[in-house]
């Protein structure tokens, strides 16, 4: 009992530089913001040989696109939505819907894109939970 009293005090007394500081306290919120930002690399489709583009992205359980962010030309693109987790998921692309995707489920959803840009594609369900990605059709 009297340990844990010394022990405490020792504690208190070594945590002297108030709520926001300490080394490294301040750099340490900074750090996640620059990193964590929703631009992950782009993954770009594969475009196969009757042109169409295609990729492969996962809906997960903690309310993820896996990759977030891909990469096509203009044209065909196919995605191939694998629900990896158990918890229903949609993609909503350029005012489409890949409809309702269920825990183990993978359904394909195509689309063409003739204009480049930056395209949003949330799941309807939880977008409010951040989950979405962006494609971005470059020229
Ligand atoms: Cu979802």
């Amino acid at each position: 009992m009297k340990r844990a009293a010394i022990a405490l005090v020792l504690l208190v007394a070594g945590c002297s530089w108030g709520p926001e500081g300490g080394p490294g306290g301040i750099g340490r919120s900074d750090a996640p913001v620059t990193t964590s930002t929703s631009e992950a690399p782009a993954v770009a489709a594969t475009a196969g040989p009757d042109g169409v583009q295609r990729i492969s992205v996962s809906m997960t359980d903690d309310l993820k696109f896996v990759p977030d962010h891909v990469e096509a030309r203009p044209g065909v693109i196919e995605f191939r939505l694998q629900n990896v987790g158990v918890t229903p998921h949609d993609m909503t692309l350029d005012d489409r819907t890949a409809g309702n995707v269920n825990g183990g489920e993978t359904v394909t959803f195509t689309l063409t894109i003739t204009k480049p840009g930056r395209y949003p594609f949330p799941c309807l369900y939880h977008a409010e939970s951040g989950m979405r990605g962006v494609l971005e059709v470059n020229p």
